[in-house]
C-alpha cells in the first residue's frame, strides 16, 4: 500500500527540487500538488510545477493554485526565481503540457482531496501553513484524515532567517514560512495533528555548495539532474540551503533522521511574530534533530539519476 501524500509548496527553487525528489519515491502516491503564492509569483510557479510533472511523466497528478494571502510578503528578489525556472529550456521542449490545473482554489482542493482520500494522508508542506489553517477552519472534519504534517518551517534553538529590521521592528527570531502567516501557524498549532518539523536548526547543516552543484552537473545526462543543477546554479551566489529538499527526504528515509520531541508555541504578533518558540508545557511537536549529511547528499544525487 502506497503512502498518500498531498504536497503544498510555495514555488521557490527548493520547492521545485522537493517535488522532483518526492516524485522519485516508489512508495509514495501524491494525491495533488498545491502551490501557495508566497515565495514566488503564482503564475510562473504553477506553470513550472505542471511542466515538471510532465517532464517526470506524472501528469496524472492534479495541480491547484491557492489564492490565500499572507501577512508579511517575501522579498520580490526571492520570488522572481519562479519566472526563471518556468523559462528553463529543459521545461520548454514541448508546445503544450498535459498536467491538469484545477479550477478550484488550492485551499478548497485541500479540503476535497483530504475528504475523498481512501485513507489518511500525509501533508508535506514546504511553504507557509495558510491553506491548512483555512481548511481546518472551514472543514474541521478533515483533521482526522491527516496522518501527519511534515513541515519545512520554524527556527527552534537557532536564529530565524527573517532579518532584523529597524523599520518593521522584527527581532530576527522568525523563519520565513512561519513569518509569512504567523496566524496560520498558530491555528495549526491549535490542532492535534502530528507535526514533524524540519526547522532551520537542521537545515543549517545542509548548505548548497558549488562542489555539490558541480557533482550534479557530472550526471546531467539525466534530465532531472540537469534540471536540478540548473535550479541550484540559479541560487548559488546566495546563502542557500536544501531546506525543502531535506524535509522531503524524511519521507524517503525516516530512519536516516533522529527526531526529538519538543514543547513549543507560535508567537502570532509583534516583533517576534512567526517565532516557533520552545516553551515548557507548550504544544508537542517532533523536530528533525539529526541527519547524516553525507547520506543526504548522496541520496538526492542517486534519486535524481533519471
Ligand atoms: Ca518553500
Amino acid at each position: 500500500m502506497k503512502e498518500l501524500v498531498l504536497v503544498d509548496h510555495d514555488g521557490a527553487v527548493d520547492d521545485f527540487l522537493a517535488v522532483m525528489l518526492l516524485l522519485t519515491m516508489e512508495h509514495v502516491e501524491p494525491v495533488g500538488v498545491i502551490v501557495t503564492p508566497a515565495d514566488c509569483y503564482i503564475q510562473p510557479a504553477v506553470s513550472a510545477t505542471r511542466k515538471i510533472l510532465d517532464l517526470m511523466e506524472k501528469s496524472y497528478i492534479p495541480v491547484a493554485e491557492s489564492s490565500v494571502r499572507g501577512i508579511n510578503a517575501f522579498p520580490y528578489l526571492y520570488r522572481r526565481d519562479s519566472f526563471a525556472i518556468d523559462n528553463f529550456p529543459i521545461l520548454n521542449q514541448r508546445d503544450t503540457y498535459t498536467t491538469p490545473l484545477l479550477t478550484e482554489p488550492g485551499q478548497d482542493f485541500m479540503i476535497r482531496a483530504l475528504r475523498s482520500a481512501s485513507e489518511k494522508v500525509t501533508l508535506l508542506i514546504t511553504g507557509p501553513l495558510t491553506n491548512l489553517a483555512y481548511a481546518l477552519d472551514k472543514a474541521p472534519d478533515i483533521e482526522t484524515k491527516i496522518r501527519r504534517l511534515i513541515w519545512m518551517g520554524g527556527a527552534l534553538n537557532v536564529p530565524g532567517n527573517v532579518e532584523k529590521n529597524w523599520e518593521s521592528g522584527q527581532d530576527g527570531s522568525a523563519e520565513w514560512n512561519a513569518y509569512w502567516d504567523p496566524l496560520a501557524a498558530a491555528r495549526v498549532w491549535e490542532s492535534s495533528i502530528e507535526i514533524i518539523m524540519c526547522s532551520l536548526d537542521i537545515t543549517n547543516n545542509v548548505p548548497v555548495t558549488p562542489e555539490f552543484v558541480q557533482k550534479i552537473g557530472k550526471q546531467r545526462q539525466y534530465d532531472i539532474s540537469d534540471l536540478a543543477g540548473q535550479c541550484y546554479a540559479l541560487v548559488i551566489s546566495q546563502d542557500y540551503y536544501a531546506w525543502d529538499v531535506l524535509a522531503t527526504s524524511y519521507l524517503g528515509h525516516p530512519e536516516a533522521f533522529e527526531l526529538k520531541q519538543l514543547e513549543t508555541e507560535i508567537i502570532p504578533t509583534g516583533k517576534s511574530q512567526g517565532r516557533t518558540k520552545v516553551v515548557e508545557k507548550g504544544r508537542k511537536i517532533f523536530a528533525m534533530d539529526k541527519v547524516d549529511k553525507d547520506w543526504f547528499y548522496s541520496y538526492i544525487l542517486e534519486q535524481w539519476k533519471r
